[in-house]
């Protein structure tokens, strides 16, 4: 059966399915659609308007944790959840976690017009960070018992693609404090199915978003 992945080029929560499709050496066919032009047939399928949405056959799934769990069940090789009932559903709780305290706050450090509001979604999402690595430690990885990359490791990877950017523009580096952070993200972009997960129009596409948006980070390079 041939999945197909509707998304947005900048999407994160899409990042995650294309992750774990692209862990698992599939290489389905992404959909790529104009967020600012949505298709009556993505209208009719998604029922909250959003990417991503997994086309299996005729039914559309969605939402990301939901379609990472039905891939993993599909496509059971490489494992990406661990075995461990109490592991599993601590992967599942980080999953939501990255979703809620780590998406929001780097969106709004990305679209922010305003320095102050950038400083606040800063520190929003450092301490969203300082907990992720109080939890994760000094292990390699989040997923299960941190022996190997898993589905929380995948939950969190989006993140990394976004910031590398901030940092490309000097807008934003993470601190030392987070270190730990810094070097688990260092191994997930050095992963090729995470670099395999990033779309070639995503970084341009994001920065013509933030410019549309009147980024201050886009400004960084130019004080
Ligand atoms: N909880 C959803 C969030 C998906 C989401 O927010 N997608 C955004 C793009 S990153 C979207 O489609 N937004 C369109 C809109 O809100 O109109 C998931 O995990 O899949």
């Amino acid at each position: 059966m041939a999945e197909k992945l509707v998304s947005f080029t900048t999407c994160p929560y899409v990042q995650r399915a294309l992750l774990v499709l692209r862990e698992k050496g599939l290489d389905n066919e992404v959909i790529y659609i104009d967020p600012e032009d949505r298709p009556d047939w993505f209208w009719d399928k998604s029922p909250r308007g959003k990417v991503p949405l997994l086309m299996v056959d005729d039914v559309a799934l969605f939402e990301s944790q939901a379609i990472c769990e039905y891939l993993e069940e599909a496509h059971p090789e490489p494992a990406l959840l661990p075995t461990k009932l109490v592991e599993r559903a601590r992967d599942r709780a980080w999953f939501g976690f990255a979703g809620e305290e780590l998406f929001v706050p780097l969106y709004k450090m990305i679209t922010s017009s305003s320095p102050t509001r950038f400083g606040r979604a800063v520190d929003e999402l450092e301490a969203g960070l300082a907990k992720l690595q109080k939890e994760k430690g000094e292990r390699p990885w989040l997923s299960g018992d941190g022996s190997r990359f898993g589905m929380a490791d995948v939950a969190a990877a989006p993140i990394f693609s976004r910031l590398a950017v901030l940092e490309k523009l000097g807008a934003y580096r993470l601190p030392d404090k987070l270190a730990d952070i810094r070097d688990w993200g260092a191994r997930i972009m050095a992963r090729p199915a995470m670099q395999a997960a990033i779309p070639d129009a995503f970084e341009v596409d994001l920065l013509a978003k933030m410019k549309e948006q009147g980024s201050v980070a886009l400004d960084a390079g130019q004080a």
